[in-house]
């Protein structure tokens, strides 16, 4: 540091003392604080503390070792799942041995929100009595999300939740 810009630095903390003790001291006593004399010093070579370069951390998310992997068994009777929720690891492949044992279609669909909106996955419509293996991989994101059967959407429902 060039012994300009020392100076400089050295005014303008001076200036921010007297602000701050301004601001501090409301009423009366307005007796300037004793011109901080360790800042003042000249010749000394600039403190190596002050050449550290602020590093903004960018933390690169690093998305740690492999995903996980998850299978879950889901039954359709009677026009019903055999369960209201399904929950599985954030980002995990998931496999779903859907078993459909209606004669009416049936399938799994999962989305973001309860409106349906935003699919994470459609799994394929198909008859029963039958058997499905869907494949996908889950939000990485941790939350309760939504899940239905896309041919009975008011009968059909739970909460996809990953966590
Ligand atoms: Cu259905």
């Amino acid at each position: 540091m060039r012994p300009r810009d020392v100076l400089l630095m050295a005014f303008f903390v001076v200036g921010a003392c007297v602000l701050i003790a301004g601001c501090a001291a409301p009423e009366g006593d307005v007796t300037t604080p004793t011109a901080s004399p360790t800042v003042a010093m000249t010749d000394t070579p600039a403190p190596t503390e002050t050449s550290a370069p602020t590093t903004e951390t960018a933390t690169p998310s690093p998305t740690d070792g492999g995903s996980q992997s998850v299978t879950i068994d889901l039954v359709a009777e009677n026009t019903a799942f055999d369960t209201g929720t399904l929950t599985v690891p954030p980002g995990a492949e998931v496999t779903v041995n859907f078993d459909n044992r209606d004669t009416v279609p049936h399938n799994l669909a999962v989305y973001e929100t309860a409106s349906a909106e935003n699919a994470i996955f459609v799994g394929e419509i198909f008859s029963g009595p039958a058997q499905m293996t869907y494949t996908f991989t889950a939000p990485e994101e941790p939350g309760t999300y939504f899940f239905r059967c896309d041919v009975h959407p008011q009968q059909m429902t739970g909460d996809f939740i990953v966590e």
